[in-house]
C-alpha cells in the first residue's frame, strides 16, 4: 500500500493544553506522525512518496473561504502582539451570547473554534495545508485504481467543521478526500470514523446531505470530548436524513463491544452501497491511550483491517488521533496489514 507523507507536519508543535486544571504539553505531538513513519517502513508496507499540490480549491469545497482566511493569517496578527505563546482561544459564542463575527484576533478566534485545544504556531497553517493535500495525494492514489492507500496526516482532522477548529484539528483532511471523490465523479462515498472520539465536523459538515454517508465509533458524548455531538439519534436532516449512523459506547469498551459496533457501521455502508470509504484512523482506542477509555489491544487493529478489508471497496485511510506514542505506529500500520491480507 501506498503512503503518503509530509515533513511539514513538524512546523506544528503546540506548546500544551489544559488537562485536569493543569497546563500540560500537548498530547498531539510531532512524534506521532514520527512513530507511525517508522512502522511503515520497518514493515515494508509499500512506498512512501511526498504529497502533490492541488492547492486551495479542493479545501474550498469542505471550508469556508473565511475561516480560511482567518486561519492563515491567523499567526502574523499574533506575532503583532506576542512572539512568545501559542495563539489560543478563551472565548466562545456558547448560550445567552450571540455569534456575530468580532473584528478583534482574539474575538475571531473563539468564533472560529469551539474548544481551547487546536493552538496555532508559526507553522500550523503550512501543516495543516500539507496534511490536506497528503489527503488529496493518496485519494488521487485510489482514484488511479489503487484498492488501498494511506493518507499519514498530521495535525488531525474530523474535529473540524466547515468553519470551526477544534480537538487537535483545523482542516478536514477526512471531508476534503471525500469530497474530492465525489467532484471527481463517483456517487456515494462512505466515512468509517475508528478514532475514540466522535468526528463532530465530518458529521456536521455531511449532515444534511446524502452523497456521504457518514459513521462513528466513539467514547458516549454524554462522558468524553467533544460532548455536545455524536448521539445515536443523530441521523442526518433534511436530504441527510437515513444517512449518518453514531454507535457511542461506554468507557471500558474493548474489542467484543467495538467490533459489534463495527459490524452494524459495516452493514450500513453495504446497504448505502457506497463506491468508495475513507477510514478516519484514530488508534485513540487502545487500551494505553493516555487520554482515552477503551480497551483495543494491539492485534485488534489487524482484526478492525480485515474486516474493513472485507467490504470489498477501494478505501482510503486517513491518519486522525492516537497518543500512546510509542504504539500508535504499531496499531496503525496493524489496521493497515490487516486490510492488505
Ligand atoms: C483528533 C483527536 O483525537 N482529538 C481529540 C481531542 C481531545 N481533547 C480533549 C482531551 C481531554 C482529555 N482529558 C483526559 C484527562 C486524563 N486524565
Ligand atoms: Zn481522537
Amino acid at each position: 500500500m501506498l503512503t503518503i507523507y509530509s515533513d511539514d507536519h513538524h512546523l506544528h508543535h503546540g506548546r500544551c493544553e489544559l488537562i485536569d486544571g493543569q497546563l500540560k504539553p500537548c498530547f498531539e505531538m510531532p512524534s506521532r506522525a514520527d512513530h507511525v513513519l517508522q512502522r511503515v517502513q520497518k514493515q515494508n508496507l509499500g512506498p512512501v512518496e511526498a504529497p502533490e499540490d492541488f492547492g486551495l480549491g479542493p479545501i474550498e469545497r469542505i471550508h469556508s473561504r473565511d475561516y480560511l482566511d482567518f486561519f492563515k493569517g491567523a499567526w502574523a496578527r499574533w506575532t503583532e502582539f506576542n512572539t512568545d505563546g501559542d495563539l489560543l482561544p478563551y472565548t466562545w459564542p456558547a448560550r445567552t451570547l450571540r455569534s456575530i463575527k468580532p473584528t478583534s484576533l482574539h474575538g475571531q478566534l473563539g468564533y472560529y473554534s469551539f474548544d481551547g485545544g487546536a493552538p496555532i504556531t508559526a507553522g500550523t497553517w503550512q501543516a495543516a495545508y500539507s496534511a490536506a493535500q497528503v489527503a488529496l495525494t493518496a485519494q488521487a492514489e485510489i482514484q488511479r485504481g489503487a484498492r488501498g492507500a494511506f493518507a499519514l496526516c498530521r495535525p488531525p482532522g474530523h474535529h473540524a467543521a466547515s468553519d470551526l477548529m477544534g480537538g487537535y484539528c483545523y482542516l478536514n483532511n477526512a471531508a476534503i478526500a471525500a469530497q474530492a471523490f465525489l467532484d471527481q465523479g463517483h456517487k456515494k462515498v462512505a466515512i468509517l470514523d475508528v478514532d475514540y472520539h466522535h468526528g463532530n465536523g465530518t458529521q456536521s459538515i455531511f449532515y444534511e446531505r446524502s452523497d456521504v454517508l457518514f459513521t462513528s465509533i466513539h467514547g458516549h458524548p454524554e462522558a468524553e470530548f467533544p460532548f455536545f455531538l455524536g448521539y445515536e439519534d443523530e441521523r442526518g436532516e433534511g436530504a441527510g436524513e437515513g444517512f449518518n449512523f453514531n454507535y457511542p459506547l461506554p468507557a471500558g469498551s474493548g474489542w467484543d463491544a467495538w467490533s459489534a459496533a463495527l459490524e452494524q457501521a459495516c452493514n450500513e455502508i453495504e446497504s448505502y452501497g457506497a463506491d468508495i470509504v475513507v477510514v478516519s484512523l484514530g488508534v485513540d482506542t487502545f487500551k494505553d491511550d493516555p487520554i482515552s477509555q477503551f480497551k483495543l489491544d494491539s492485534p485488534d487493529y489487524l482484526a478492525m483491517g480485515k474486516r474493513i478489508a472485507a467490504l470489498g471497496k477501494p478505501t482510503l485511510f486517513v491518519m486522525e488521533g492516537g497518543y500512546a506514542v510509542e504504539e500508535i505506529g504499531i496499531n496503525a500500520v496493524n489496521v493497515l496489514e490487516g486490510f492488505e491480507q
